[in-house]
């Protein structure tokens, strides 16, 4: 079963009838900065499917930078790049090549978002700001996170225009089908050597989330890989993030190898959840994504291990689809390799059938999956 505790963390367990000081209504966007938003926006559409929303550049007024907002269904991304030398975007850029930089929540109010994490000890990004125009006004407000990350909160007060204040609508003539992708499950950070509780404490006191205790739980960590891993979740479940820190193991952390490549903590995957796994990966190969691999024996007794499932087994074993079953249901799930050159951001596609955790059952083969991948960048 799925509990919230923090007693691991030494913290106290959350009053069930405390008021929950951050209420979340969901993940707003993405922003990712990138060397070529154009490209980039261009990849997310044609192999990932995802819909043009809005852009804003030389043509709204920006002088410096681009962003281009990209959508599908409940998953909002942004790609952003620098026009100029100089500047944050580009210092982030050299320093992490292309990466998550915001993390946005939709809340009611950013500003009191802003004084209760401030108060509890963040350290501020942005202050409240309000950005207005025909269409209504949104409120923004930041804190930073684990490394370069910041998590900006965005309260839409009905606003009704392309994105926010500031677009316009992007209407290219090209569309790509959308490939079933419904919202993001959870998004993953990598912070350095024992630093996890440090975050996880942060996520506690800063924010009000609670360790979510799941069958994946009881360290997971160095029997196959060297990582360590717990999952932090709002007070209404909408947000998850696990957070990773590397271990010793017999080999070198995925971990490790990530924190050097990105040269610090950062969002090391999003998943996305689909509710047509099989359908959702197989458009999603045909557009040239490339998934981890696990070795075909992997299939040969993994019904013994997660009993009855809904699905052919035929189809999940062509396309290298993973299995893993808890107390409340199932899960399905696969990884693509690092969609960039540098072995840091990959994605997770994930259906959940009842299931709530993160797919223990399946950490053995996908960690030595991910180790035949450090291998042949000689990494390991
Ligand atoms: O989010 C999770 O916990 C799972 C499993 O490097 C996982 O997706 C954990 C660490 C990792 C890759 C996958
Ligand atoms: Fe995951």
């Amino acid at each position: 079963m799925s509990t919230k505790d923090n007693t691991s963390l030494n913290l106290p367990v959350e009053n069930p009838e405390a008021e929950d000081f951050l209420p979340l209504l969901g993940t707003d966007h993405v922003e990712l900065y990138v060397g070529n938003a154009k490209q980039a926006a261009h990849y997310y559409m044609s192999a990932w499917g995802f819909q043009p929303e809005a852009y804003a550049g030389l043509e709204t007024g920006l002088k410096d930078r681009v962003s281009y907002v990209l959508r599908q269904d409940k998953i909002r991304l942004v790609l952003t790049s620098p026009l100029k030398p100089g500047g944050d975007i580009n210092r982030h850029i050299e320093r992490h090549g292309d990466g998550v930089k915001a993390i946005a929540l939709w809340v009611d109010d950013a500003r009191k978002s802003f004084e209760e994490t401030v108060k509890r000890g963040a350290e501020p990004y942005l202050e409240p700001e309000i950005r207005e125009d025909d269409n209504g006004k949104v409120t923004l407000s930041g804190i930073h996170t684990y490394g370069e990350t910041v998590h900006i909160f965005v309260e839409r007060s009905g606003y009704d225009g392309p994105f926010m204040p500031g677009y316009r609508a992007w209407e290219p003539h090209y569309r790509a089908e959308p490939t079933g992708l419904k919202y993001i499950d959870h998004m993953v950070g990598n912070v350095g050597w024992n630093e996890m509780n440090k975050w996880c404490e942060f996520y506690a006191k800063v924010m009000g989330f609670a360790q979510l205790i799941s069958f994946d739980d009881k360290d997971i960590s160095t029997e196959y890989t060297a990582l360590m891993s717990k999952v932090m979740s709002n007070g209404n479940g909408r947000i998850k993030f696990p957070i990773n820190e590397p271990a010793e193991g017999r080999k070198k952390s995925q971990i490790e190898e990530y924190i050097e490549f990105y040269n610090g903590a950062g969002v090391q995957h999003m998943a996305l959840a689909t509710d047509n796994i099989i359908k959702t990966v197989s458009d999603l190969r045909d557009r040239g994504v490339e998934f981890l691999r696990v070795p075909a024996t992997y299939y040969e007794d993994v019904l013994d291990r997660v009993g009855e499932i809904d699905e052919k087994l035929e189809p999940l074993r062509d396309l290298g689809i993973l299995i893993d079953r808890d107390e409340e249901g199932y899960l399905l799930q696969i990884f693509t390799k690092p969609i960039l050159d540098r072995p840091t951001l990959f994605i997770e596609i994930i259906q959940r059938k009842g299931a709530r955790s993160f797919g223990k059952g399946n950490f053995k083969a996908l960690f030595e999956a991910i180790e035949r991948e450090q291998e042949s960048r000689g990494t390991l």
